[in-house]
């Protein structure tokens, strides 16, 4: 067991495949006693890693209104055939509300997950008296209204609807200098739009809800990355 993933080496080529992107990288341990091989494919907007894994779910950001005022939004996290309502109850738009302005949060999952499950996410925006559901956008199958980006991808271009932060303002601490996202090999963002369907109406703007997903070994193993991260900026 490695202690650090500060060494990476290896973040392979991708491999274009029937409906799937496989990545493949060596994940370096500080010790160089422990190298292996970590890998995950992006079947249809699934993340599916071929080996055991943990995850850490990270809110980044949300953003979405109707008339001005916001409308509520939430999300459950499919890992196998178990359901994570990470964030509160995904059924509740008062306290399972993730568009309330708050700074990015991160939640580990506390349970080593089987190699082949698949990570989904359900992403849903009320109205704003939280009656009733307006959309929900998933990624268990493509869908038009979610954006996948891996390391080096191009943040889509779009303003923020009525004077909202655009996604690439929301993932600026994720941005390379060319505006491409500057992600870890086992890492991926999904961006969300939750209010229009009509894709060409300025509404359309993708950070309704702003998610990473973070791969690693084990709990522990993410909990380490997140201390060393914290000392980094000591
Ligand atoms: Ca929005």
């Amino acid at each position: 067991m490695h202690l650090s993933r500060s060494v990476l080496f290896g973040s392979a080529a991708a491999v274009v495949g029937a409906g799937a992107v496989c990545y493949s990288f060596l994940q370096g341990p500080a010790d160089a006693q422990a190298d292996r091989s970590f890998e995950f494919t992006i079947s249809d907007d699934r993340v599916v890693p071929a080996t055991d894994f943990a995850a850490k779910v990270s809110v980044i950001g949300s953003a979405i209104t109707s008339g001005g005022v916001d409308m509520p939004v939430t999300m459950s996290v499919r890992v196998g055939d178990a359901s994570h309502d990470l964030f509160g109850s995904s059924l509740d738009p008062v306290y399972g509300n993730l568009n309330d302005h708050s700074a990015a949060r991160h939640v580990i999952i506390d349970e080593v997950f089987t190699q082949g499950d698949a990570i989904t996410l359900a992403a849903r925006s009320w109205t704003v008296d939280g009656e009733s559901n307006h959309l929900t956008a998933r990624t268990d199958s493509p869908s038009d209204l979610v954006h996948v980006l891996r390391d080096g991808d191009a943040v889509p271009d779009i303003a923020g609807f009525d004077g909202q932060a655009s996604a690439e303002a929301f993932l600026r601490p994720y941005l390379n200098d060319d505006g491409t996202v500057d992600l870890d090999a086992d890492q991926v963002i999904y961006l969300f739009e939750l209010g229009e369907t009509d894709l060409s109406n300025p509404a359309a703007d993708f950070q309704d809800l702003v998610v990473l997903i973070t791969l690693g070994d084990t709990p522990d193993d993410l909990r380490r990355r997140d201390l060393a991260d914290i000392a980094a900026y000591d």
